[in-house]
């Protein structure tokens, strides 16, 4: 009996410190925004966590620093405190705001505080984090409301209406993006590991048992050439509540003069229904509808755009038609700044040089991206590819670990799955062959369908290269939809006149795609093309690269090079040319186009006039 009782009190404090279901569109929903200045401590040994014998502090020690702690008297003893000298940005890293932490990784402790906003009876609050990195443990009024893992996947917590005081709530995140090899992504990146609340935090206010999530997609099972010309289409989904309710809702497409009511028990429902003519969404046509979803006085609505992604036979097929995509990788960085990426601007900068380089795709790496950038990819017609940081050589033997690249998963498609520009879930980059590698990414993959059927899987594989013959064989290959591949032909092997003669073999009769390719240049360096980091050698690289693939066959269906921007990484350290730079951006740092941008730029051109 002691035992179930500990047991359950176990479970308790674990569903209490864990995370709430996550609210999907918040934009969407009544909310209040807490980005802003921040307070901030530099906590390298976690002695706001800690006491002396490196034991968790009890919540109400006064030296915990979540709680607040001002001196009062002459005689008391204080020795920490938050002052408005010691500020950060949010949303924003902390590397980029103070150069104290350009290289810093470890524990910061943010802090701001906020008045309680008007509510009705039957509203709540939830507080709300578009993105942490890495691990993150919130406390509101001296009271833990949570933590979570994970540096680019958003996360919530139910605020209990009794802790909210009418002003004052003191509000303080524990932040800590140090490096582990059981986290993911490990401790080994080729990218900067900017530390901080990086995205959006805000109020949300729903009503007391809120629509969490919902789903409305064009039903993957119709034979989409003649839904069209039938002009007749399924749309299916589905809408989550927090808990159970007994009541309906009802879903509206006021464009297409449509109106369904379903009756609801439990917490979520499954719904479908036959529509007439839809504009599909396409990167020609990024056509989007309103859709309001109501239940009682609670009523939702964004923007959704309705389209078939699938694979038949050896060709990615958009709407019934081959597409071919046209594709370029992005970090999330605004180089100029060194700084990661947040916000609509920079949203549009990154997706608009994207459009000016005659993409139709972009693979958003090596990460899910904040939300402006999908939501922005819907707008403008841009097919994603939208990935979780499984990169490089994870602890594939850890069971622990492959839990948490399957939340960070769950997160991912929780947040967009309503976004028709992402036709592509990717399960990780670069993954060493072995056994154990392809139990843990084949179990992802796996997962991707169960969660989300209405788009493709993939993951970015290596080539086996031997004497210029190129050989594609990775078992995971089996399990996904495409067949993607990053190749640095050129770069990391052999000179790039070598593309002349490469041979291709890939093993799998399935889409071919290239997710990388790319070679380093120092812009503003000029030499002849054998001259490696010159501009003349990166071009040389992709015109030989350009060549090659006009050879391929006809299962080649995009490509995405490596990369559009200049980007930081650590890794980096050749003193003349890189400087913490990986130079392989088309784009360099200070936002000049390299001479390859325009070879890249000139190659869409001619596939955008050539039909592809
Ligand atoms: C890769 C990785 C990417 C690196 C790139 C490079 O294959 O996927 O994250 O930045 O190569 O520049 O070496």
């Amino acid at each position: 009996m002691k035992q179930i009782a500990l047991i359950l009190s176990l479970f308790v404090s674990m569903t209490v410190l864990s995370q709430d279901a996550l609210l999907t569109n918040t934009d969407g929903r009544k909310n209040v925004s807490l980005n802003g200045k921040w307070h901030y401590i530099i906590d390298t040994y976690e002695t706001g966590f800690y006491d002396y014998r490196y034991k968790e502090r009890k919540e109400d020690d006064r030296s915990a620093y979540w709680n607040r702690n001002e001196q009062k008297a002459k005689t008391d003893l204080i020795e920490h405190t938050y002052t408005d000298e010691n500020s950060l940005n949010v949303p924003g890293d902390w590397n980029s705001q103070d150069r104290q932490f350009l290289h810093y990784e470890g524990t910061v402790w943010y802090q701001r505080e906020f008045e309680k906003p008007q509510l009705s009876d039957n509203e709540q609050v939830y507080l709300y984090f578009a993105g942490v990195n890495y691990e993150a443990h919130v406390y509101l009024n001296g009271k833990k409301l949570g933590t979570h893992k994970g540096g680019f996947t958003a996360f919530n917590f139910k605020i209990p209406t009794n802790l909210l005081q009418e002003k004052g709530n003191f509000l303080v995140v524990k932040v800590d993006n140090k490096r582990h090899s059981d986290e993911i992504p490990t401790l080994n990146t080729d990218w900067w590991n900017y530390g901080g609340i990086t995205r959006d935090v805000k109020l949300v206010i729903v009503p007391k048992n809120p629509i969490v999530q919902y789903d409305i997609h064009v039903d993957q099972k119709q034979d989409i050439l003649a839904s069209i010309k039938k002009k007749s289409f399924d749309l299916s989904g589905f809408v989550k509540f927090d808990t159970s309710a007994d009541s309906k809702i009802v879903v509206e497409i006021p464009e297409l003069k449509l109106k369904k009511e379903f009756p609801v028990k439990g917490d979520s429902i499954a719904f479908s229904f036959k529509t007439p003519n839809i504009s599909l969404w396409s990167p020609e046509n990024p056509k989007l509808y309103e859709v309001i979803f109501t239940n009682g006085k609670q009523r939702i609505s964004e923007k959704i755009g309705f389209r078939k992604i699938e694979v038949i036979g050896k060709k990615i097929v958009l709407n019934g038609k081959q597409i071919f995509m046209r594709g370029i990788s992005i970090h999330e960085e605004i180089a100029q700044q060194i700084r990661r990426a947040h916000s609509l601007d920079d949203a549009k900068q990154l997706l608009g040089w994207a459009k000016d380089l005659g993409c139709n795709m972009v693979r958003l790496a090596h990460y899910p991206h904040n939300e402006n950038m999908t939501r922005l990819a819907d707008e403008m017609g841009l097919l994603v590819w939208s990935e979780i940081p499984v990169y490089w050589t994870i602890d594939f033997g850890n069971p622990e670990v492959l839990k948490k690249a399957e939340k960070q998963l769950e997160e991912m498609i929780d947040r967009d799955r309503n976004r028709a520009s992402i036709v592509i879930w990717s399960v990780g980059n670069e993954t060493p062959v072995s056994e154990k590698r392809t139990v843990f990414m084949s179990t992802l993959a796996k997962k991707t369908k169960l969660l989300d059927n209405s788009r493709l899987v993939s993951a970015a594989l290596e080539v086996n290269h031997k004497d210029n013959k190129n050989v594609i064989d990775d078992p995971l290959g089996a399990f996904t939809d495409i067949i993607s591949v990053n190749e640095y032909l050129g770069w990391y092997v052999g000179l790039p006149n070598d593309c002349e003669t490469a041979v291709w073999e890939v093993k799998y009769d399935k889409p071919f795609f290239i997710s990388e390719t790319g070679a380093d240049a120092k812009a503003g360096f000029h030499a002849d093309k054998l001259t490696r980091f010159s501009e003349e050698y990166q071009e040389w690289y992709y015109q030989e690269q350009i060549d090659m693939f006009s050879r391929f066959p006809d299962n080649f269906s995009g490509l995405s090079p490596w990369i559009l921007c200049d980007f930081r990484s650590p890794k980096r350290n050749n003193p003349l040319y890189q400087q913490l730079w990986n130079r392989k951006g088309l784009i360099a740092d200070n936002g000049q186009k390299k001479k390859a941008f325009f070879v890249l730029q000139e190659f869409y051109r001619k596939l955008k006039a050539s039909g592809k």
